[in-house]
């Protein structure tokens, strides 16, 4: 862990019409992954919009890896079906984080930055940093890949640590 460079704190809402993988239903549960990383939420049984309302923590010790989202829906007696990936582009959030360190002055709910839909990234609508009681975070809608539908709404939370060390 000599290279931790901050904590990345996801809490994965909801989903939005995700895709039937059962009989009439899907049994859906997240997947984070960043490098050898792997984090996962609980099952929400026979669910399309399933909240799970749960936070999880990456550590972030390379800018350079992807954070990736994926969803299964969970089955008994047989593989797990996938219902769809994202990736989480985190560097919006740190570079307004940068900027934005001495923030005692910004009043509280003020919008930092506006991230729109673009190709290179997986958001559905407009997404918005925010400061809010002392803390930047950031909420997102993802709209999964590799599947016919389904949004993932989520809010990104970053620790900075690479300063820690130093006085
Ligand atoms: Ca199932």
């Amino acid at each position: 862990m000599d290279n931790l460079l901050g904590l990345l704190r996801i809490r994965i809402i909801r989903g939005k019409n995700l895709v039937i993988r059962d009989f009439r239903s899907s049994d859906p549960y997240c997947i984070l992954r960043l490098g050898d990383q792997r984090l996962k939420t609980r099952v929400i049984y026979r669910s399309l919009n399933p909240v799970w309302d749960e936070e999880l923590t990456l550590s972030v010790e390379n800018l350079d890896l992807p954070v990736e989202l994926m969803v299964y829906d969970h089955d008994t007696f047989s593989r797990d079906d996938e219902m769809g990936d994202a990736d989480i582009d985190i560097h919006p959030l740190l570079e307004a984080q940068k900027m934005h360190q001495d923030s005692s002055t910004i009043p509280n709910g003020t919008i930092l930055k506006r991230v729109e839909p673009s190709e290179e990234n997986c958001l559905s609508e407009e997404s918005c940093i925010t400061w809010r009681a002392g803390t930047i975070s950031q909420n997102m809608h993802l709209r999964l890949r590799n599947v016919e539908s389904g949004v993932i709404e989520l809010e990104l939370h970053w620790i900075d640590l690479a300063g820690a060390n130093n006085p």
